[in-house]
């Protein structure tokens, strides 16, 4: 079941559920105004379906505008996670190759706060690139949807923008690489349900369009990440509290080649199969 904020032709935010390709159902008319009551409940699927049963107006997806579906949530992420982002990481910095090394191999994953709520950016904005950045890529993620008792409800697509060229001078230097205007994005919806066994089968896939031409493309599955859902949202939650729940990026498995950057304007479609699409152009910010 697919869950999304969205806007209507009046621009008031309204929570609809996903029934196909094309059109949602408004769940306002049942008393639904926002995702947290249905995600902090016992049962979000059972009750949705519940819900669905009712005469609820249908509205054309072309129609609305779809909003990033986060509420109060605290945006985290977690990093080298994949094989592939190790390597990338040992490769882009002399500096810190070593510590990359040993948090891939380490119990305690690495797990960094990455965008306040009002910050994130649903599909179809732009996402941004530094000005003060000469590498930018994007890094394509699942994204764990936690409540506020640290279960895991839902997955949403998520895109942790990233300096290279920032992260790879110094360790330290991490939060200016990774937070900063427009770094995260996350849609188009949340898919509720799914067991961690049927989610590691998903495809993440990504293309970047340049003037309508591909200049890169590239596939994993979340099968490849090295750590369980649960293990992570369990370290995110460890010593810490969420009221209005988390969201948790949970690492890259595709690098783009070194020689790759981000420029103004190009297009970038992130795909997770059993979610949907996400899709922003870039700018600079
Ligand atoms: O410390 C680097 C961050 C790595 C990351 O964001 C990822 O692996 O996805
Ligand atoms: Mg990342």
């Amino acid at each position: 079941m697919k869950l999304c904020r969205f806007k209507n032709g009046d621009d008031e935010v309204r929570i609809g559920l996903v029934t196909d390709d094309s059109a949602l159902l408004d769940l306002s008319p049942a008393g639904i105004t926002a995702m947290q009551s249905l995600l902090e409940g016992h049962d979000p699927v059972g009750k949705l379906k519940q819900i669905a049963r009712n005469n609820l107006p249908r509205v054309a997806l072309s129609e609305v505008q779809l909003c990033a579906p986060v509420e109060r949530h605290e945006v985290w992420a977690a990093g080298v996670t994949y094989l592939r982002s190790k390597t990338a990481r040992m490769e882009e910095s002399d500096f810190s190759a070593t510590a990359y090394d040993k948090v891939y191999a380490a119990e305690r994953p690495e797990i960094f706060f990455k965008a306040l709520a009002e910050k994130v950016v649903p599909t179809g904005e732009p996402v941004g690139i530094r000005r003060d950045a000469r590498w930018n890529v994007p890094e394509p993620e699942l994204a764990l949807v936690i409540n506020s008792r640290g279960q895991i409800v839902g997955h949403t697509i998520g895109n942790d923008m990233s300096s290279r060229d920032i992260e790879g001078e110094n360790l330290l230097y991490l939060p200016q690489a990774k937070t900063y205007h427009r770094s995260c994005a996350l849609g188009p919806w949340i898919t509720l349900g799914t067991p961690e066994p049927a989610a590691r089968a998903w495809k993440i896939k990504i293309e970047i369009r340049r003037n309508g031409q591909p200049v890169f493309g590239g596939e994993t599955s979340v099968g490849q990440i090295k750590r369980g859902f649960e293990e992570l949202a369990g370290f995110l939650f460890r010593c810490q509290v969420f009221p209005h729940g988390a969201i948790l990026l949970t690492g890259t498995g595709i690098v783009p080649p070194d020689t790759f950057t981000l420029q103004e304007r190009d297009m970038i479609a992130i795909e997770i199969t059993g979610i949907g699409l996400l899709q922003n152009p870039v700018t600079v910010v």
